[in-house]
């Protein structure tokens, strides 16, 4: 029926139905880009974990196959949690994973391609010496879980991290370091990380950043002076990604970050929106980082139920180092969306006067890709910005404000999924702030107070500050509208927000994307440009 499809998505990777969560061992392999992911087969809530397979050539389009993973083992009977692919020296693959036993526990075990020439990877055999890695003495099974890609220190043995928690009573959220001399057996050797506070670390993921800032990714076993390294983790009691960039310090195996009030779990977030459980790979084909996130729903569990599926991939991200700092990453959907790109309008120098509401004509619907960047308001140029701020910040100060709000520079931005009364809309605006300590501020918002007329959505506004430098010329927002998700990349992917949306109008015809300006000065949308996007291709699974 209609009411349970109009949300679903059309660029973006979900399973035909039921629940999804978190991104598992994502790798490219002979040709395919190869995702895998926390499903349930039985239904829309989280349960009956296994691991959904897919793969792609191009990262946009997708052929679903049989699920690689299902618990059939004393040691996985309970489900497949998640875990990480790592690709071995002679190219073949392995995944490491986490088991729900028998017992209730949680272990890692490994699994292994049946066919290494069988580009697709269909069939995969879980190691005869499973399970691998148990918990170390003084740990809590209940929190031991999401193995991470392994690599090799600079003594040629692997290595790779469990997410934990450290605490006996309160939390510290840790990262468990596992050494292996064949990648057979692995053991508990300490933990590379803690930080006090942070709760349970889920999903870690540990990789090094070119520091040359290029686009290029590092190879996850790569360390030393070309590279910092991030450290990522998915902090259980906030379900937010936070990261840290460090130094990989390889003689004792730790992590330094570069800043301590940037720390993992207390600084800064990959996204200020919903995304959660994200894994990275690098792409070896394209000498590229790729992330991955889990980007849950936001209406209830019986919705989900009722419409039968819930969760949608995020757009696969490429990830770097903005090489004007060493603290900072930068995130931006992969080339290949464009490929997606259908029919679009372009608007230059658009001037938004006190209280404009300018509607962009020509295009309309829930399946766009919008850039727009607006000239710097009337500032003294925004210097560049400590990035010390607590994340939760920019998101109390977009909760408080609104897009109505008239306090000076902005709000100024944009109207998606907007109709033409605005009942629905869900707005994504700068608001430019000056803290006496820190000066000027620029805060980003994706507000979904006013998305939808239904009831029992979570209508938070979530956002966050944006780094601008003293030459940026522009304000940017690249917005990847499909029908119930709204992805925001302000600065070129700076900071990036994620919200989930149920507009109950503003559908197909009667969606529409208008500037506006609520702030008391003028502002100029220099360039607008929104395509049309179209729906990728989907394969569903068949045994032929
Ligand atoms: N989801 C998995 C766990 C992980 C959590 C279970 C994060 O392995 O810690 O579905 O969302």
């Amino acid at each position: 029926e209609i009411r349970a499809f109009k949300h679903r998505t059309a660029f973006h990777f979900q399973p035909d139905k039921n629940w999804m969560n978190d991104p598992n061992g994502p790798m490219y392999y002979q040709g395919y880009y190869h995702l895998f992911y926390q499903y349930n087969p039985e239904g829309a809530v989280w349960g009956n974990i296994i691991w959904g397979h897919a793969v792609s050539t191009d990262l946009v389009n997708w052929r679903h196959l049989e699920p690689a993973l299902k618990g059939d083992q004393w040691y996985d009977i309970r489900g497949i949690w998640s875990g990480s692919a790592t690709i071995l020296p002679d190219g073949s693959p392995v995944v490491m994973y986490t088991g729900w036993s028998n017992a209730s526990v949680q272990i890692q075990s490994m699994a292994l391609p049946a066919n290494k020439s069988d580009p697709l990877l269909r069939q995969w055999l879980k190691a005869p010496q499973n399970p691998v890695a148990e918990v170390p003495a003084g740990y809590n099974a209940d929190q031991f879980r999401d193995p991470t890609t392994a690599w090799k220190g600079p003594d040629g043995v692997w290595r790779l991290l469990v997410g934990a928690n450290a605490g006996e009573s309160g939390t510290i959220g840790t990262a468990l370091l596992y050494k292996s001399l064949d990648f057979q057996t692995w053991n508990f050797t300490q933990r590379l990380h803690s930080v006090t506070g942070t709760g349970m670390w889920e999903c870690p993921d540990f990789y090094p950043v070119s520091l040359s800032g290029a686009l290029l990714g590092a190879e996850t076993s790569v360390y030393g002076p070309t590279v910092k390294h991030v450290l990522k983790i998915s902090a259980n009691d906030m379900k937010h990604d936070y990261y840290s960039v460090g130094t990989y310090v390889t003689g004792n195996d730790t992590f330094l970050p570069e800043s301590v009030n940037l720390d993992a779990g207390i600084g800064l977030r990959y996204d200020y929106g919903k995304f959660y459980a994200s894994k990275s790979f690098f792409d070896q084909f394209k000498s590229r980082r790729i992330l991955f996130g889990w980007v849950n729903e936001s209406n209830t569990e019986d919705a989900n139920i009722h419409k039968g599926w819930a969760s949608v991939m995020s757009i696969p991200r490429q990830v770097w180092l903005d090489n004007r700092t060493t603290t900072d990453l930068i995130q931006y959907p992969v080339e290949e969306l464009t490929s997606l790109h259908g029919r679009n309008v372009s608007y230059e120098n658009v001037t938004l006067e006190v209280g404009a509401f300018v509607k962009v004509d020509g295009i309309s619907g829930n399946q766009l890709d919008i850039e727009v960047s607006f000239g710097m308001p009337n500032m003294s140029r925004a210097a560049l910005q400590p990035p010390e701020l607590l994340a939760e910040f920019g998101q109390l100060e977009c909760a408080q404000r609104s897009s109505d709000g008239n306090t000076g520079i902005g709000p100024f931005g944009v109207y998606v999924l907007a109709t033409d009364d605005f009942q629905e809309l869900t707005a994504i605006y700068f608001q430019v702030l000056q803290s006496p300590g820190e000066g000027l501020k620029i805060l980003v918002c994706s507000d979904q107070s006013r998305s939808s007329v239904a009831p029992n959505l979570d209508t938070a506004a979530f956002g966050s500050f944006v780094r601008v430098y003293d030459d940026d010329q522009f304000l940017t927002l690249r917005i990847l509208v499909d029908h119930s998700i709204v992805e925001t990349f302000v600065q070129g992917g700076r900071t990036v927000i994620t919200s989930r949306v149920y507009p109950e109008h503003a559908l197909d015809d009667a969606a529409h994307i208008f500037l506006f300006n609520n702030g008391t000065a003028p502002i100029t949308a220099t360039m607008t440009t929104i395509w049309n996007m179209n729906s990728i291709h989907i394969t569903e699974f068949s045994r032929t």
